[in-house]
């Protein structure tokens, strides 16, 4: 009797031993989470948020750690998504242009003087559109959650006012080294120069490039860009949605009750960053959500063009007809990254920006 109360005793030791190690071995030592850009950066601020929001909402067992100024993939900012799929990153948070080289869907949003405002990129984000991008960096091995936001793109240089294709001609623009924006600039007959963001504000210090484009308040003001440049022209080009994605077998190794809390802080976190990245863009909305949470963050601007304006950049926007001018030159570049993209996807586009 006394021994088989012992071997019983052993048993369930061992069954506790057991479960005790298979739930700490669901957790890694840490995760780590890639980002481009800094902690001063409406996008860096979005990473910090998802990580102190992970951390306290699973008792710190999710440790999740950002690894800034793309220190994971070593400046290669096209290699991110090859290495998050392998789950040699197991997390980032990233722009969408940067991993487009890979995933052909993500395309959809580099489309050139394609959207116009923020109503078309809302309907996007809540619409099929957003929905399909999802998938697709699902079925790729990444499972993802959207949307924040680097912003529209617009366009700085050291040279002179853009407002017209013929201003671009010879133009050096340093452009992220994704295809799509190979095609755009030479079809305005500019000369796009591929060029890292990590070795960037050295280029533009040097004066490698006259030029660069990036969003105003995503990177412009962060970095100073008036120590650089004079002119801004203020074209919504582009836009540049950004996504918090996940390895997929690190994903699935976490329960469900994990996930539901990554899922939640992954949202929230992309909403807070939308909100610095559009403060004083938009209709109001932003500032106003921002203020109402006492989260003004990182940085606050009633107004974020003037306050460019007063630090000596000259401003441009386009009339309809100069905005038109630029549209029509890059026709044969949306037709041919339609195609590129997939009829499907670019139907389901056009539906969801149906009225807007
Ligand atoms: O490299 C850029 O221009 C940046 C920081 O905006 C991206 O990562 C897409």
């Amino acid at each position: 009797m006394k021994k088989k109360l012992l071997i019983l005793l052993v048993l369930t030791l061992m069954l506790f031993v057991n479960i005790s190690v298979g739930s700490a071995a669901e957790f890694k030592e840490e995760y780590k989470l890639s980002v481009v850009v800094g902690p001063g950066f409406p996008w860096g601020a979005g990473a910090e948020r998802f990580v102190e929001l992970v951390e306290e909402r699973t008792a710190g067992k999710v440790n999740i750690k950002p690894y800034f100024g793309g220190k994971l993939f070593a400046g290669k900012q096209t290699n991110e998504f090859a290495m998050l799929q392998q789950g040699q990153i197991d997390m980032a948070i990233s722009s969408t242009i940067n991993w487009s080289s890979q995933v052909k869907e993500l395309n959809v949003f580099s489309l050139p003087f394609m959207y116009q405002g923020y109503d078309q990129i809302d309907a996007i984000y809540s619409g099929k559109t957003g929905e399909y991008i999802l998938n697709t960096l699902e079925k790729k091995g990444v499972k993802a959650f959207g949307w924040g936001e680097n912003g529209f793109r617009q366009i700085t240089n050291s040279k002179r006012a853009i407002t017209s294709p013929d201003d671009l001609r010879g133009l050096r623009v340093r452009v992220v080294g994704t295809p799509i924006f190979f095609d755009t600039y030479n079809a305005l007959g500019a000369r796009p120069v591929s060029m890292p963001w990590g070795s960037a504000i050295n280029g533009f210090k040097q004066g490698v490039v006259d030029g660069q484009e990036n969003p105003l308040l995503g990177v412009e003001i962060p970095v100073k860009i008036w120590n650089y440049h004079t002119h801004i022209t203020l074209w919504n080009y582009l836009f540049d949605p950004l996504v918090i994605g996940i390895n997929k077998d690190v994903w699935d190794n976490f329960d469900s009750k994990t996930q539901n809390i990554i899922e939640q802080s992954a949202k929230e976190a992309l909403e807070y960053e939308q909100m610095l990245a559009r403060m004083g863009l938009d209709d109001g909305s932003a500032l106003n959500y921002l203020k109402e949470n006492n989260e003004e963050g990182i940085f606050s601007f009633e107004d974020p063009i003037k306050f460019i304006e007063s630090k000596g950049m000259k401003v441009n926007t386009l009339s309809a007809a100069q905005y038109e001018a630029f549209k029509a030159k890059t026709e044969p570049v949306r037709a041919k990254w339609r195609k590129i993209i997939g009829e499907e996807l670019y139907q389901i586009l056009l539906k969801d920006l149906e009225g807007k």
